[in-house]
């Protein structure tokens, strides 16, 4: 039954001992965006959240989890995912803290670096085990598909409302994805050097299968996202430098990544639901 093959999962990432949190007890859930939904709101449903951290009291969590979203101008995608997010993590039972990583400024969007930027300070104050590289607009529609970390690197999305879903194609390793701490250091982390839209994933992907690990994906059944709707935003434009770049990692891997990533750190904020981390990438080449 698929609460077996979820136990099995869980028996896949740790060794159970009796007082391990074991699985979640839904499955998929129809999922609602309401327009007049409110922060506060959300706050009011989630009262055990302080500071975008959750732990289980009732029994030990098998890792602790930080979840990193990148951010700029999405306020009522980053309300939709909250709203789902905190339940959806607590009745899997996970210890786990929520990130968002904005970028301030218009200069253009680096989705791949803010994600860099969120694991560095992420790291700087609870010892993650797992980080799991979190799109603002999609939504999880199945209990089932775990937000932990496995032996190799995971790709969460197998479909999605928009594409059918089905895998848009091989090798995709967009939208949600989830690596060890270890597993994301090995391979440098994210390029920080694609600026725009696209590529940055497909560019995580090379460096993954460089280090001799391999994409993971939970059943289609399972790995299924509500994509809330939107256009291209203004300041992530197509990045046209994309193809030159992936046809560089190999070379440029090593010295780009978490151990080239400069950036000006303008705040972090410890709000009820989610920690705030702005910085700046404007004085960035
Ligand atoms: C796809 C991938 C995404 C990324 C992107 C190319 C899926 C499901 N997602 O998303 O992971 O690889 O292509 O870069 O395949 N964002 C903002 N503000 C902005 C722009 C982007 O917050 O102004 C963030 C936000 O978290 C968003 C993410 O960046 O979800 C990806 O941008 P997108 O949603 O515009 O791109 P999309 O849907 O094509
Ligand atoms: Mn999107």
């Amino acid at each position: 039954s698929k609460a077996k093959s979820v136990v099995k999962d869980f028996r896949k990432v740790t060794s159970l001992e009796d007082t391990s949190c074991v699985s979640p007890t839904g499955g998929a859930s129809k999922l609602t965006f309401k327009a007049s939904l409110t922060l506060e709101e959300v706050q009011k449903e989630n009262p055990q959240v302080a500071k975008g951290r959750y732990h289980p009291t009732e029994c030990s969590a098998l890792q602790h989890v930080a979840i990193l979203i990148p951010h700029r101008n999405r306020e009522k995608h980053l309300l939709y995912l909250l709203e789902h997010l905190h339940p959806f993590l607590q009745r899997q039972q996970l210890d786990y803290g929520i990130y968002v990583i904005h970028q301030a400024g218009s200069t253009k969007f680096n989705r791949a670096k803010l994600l860099n930027v969120g694991y560095l300070e992420a790291l700087k104050e609870a010892n993650w085990d797992c980080f799991i590289f979190h799109d603002v607009d999609l939504v999880p529609e199945n209990d089932f598909n775990i937000y932990m970390c496995d032996r190799q690197p995971k790709h969460l999305v197998v479909g999605r409302n928009n594409t059918g879903y089905r895998l848009r194609y091989r090798g995709y390793f967009g939208g949600v994805t989830a690596l060890t701490r270890d597993q994301f250091s090995r391979v440098n982390g994210f390029s920080n050097n694609y600026w725009g839209w696209g590529g940055e994933d497909d560019d995580l992907r090379i460096r993954v299968e460089m280090q001799k690990m391999r994409v993971v994906r939970p059943s289609a059944d399972v790995a299924r996202y509500t994509m809330i709707f939107h256009k291209r935003d203004h300041g992530n434009e197509e990045n046209g430098e994309r193809m030159k770049l992936l046809r560089q990692v190999s070379r440029t891997w090593k010295t780009d990544g978490l151990n080239s990533c400069s950036y000006k750190l303008l705040s972090v904020e410890h709000n009820p639901l989610y920690v705030n981390i702005t910085v700046d990438f404007s004085m960035q080449p």
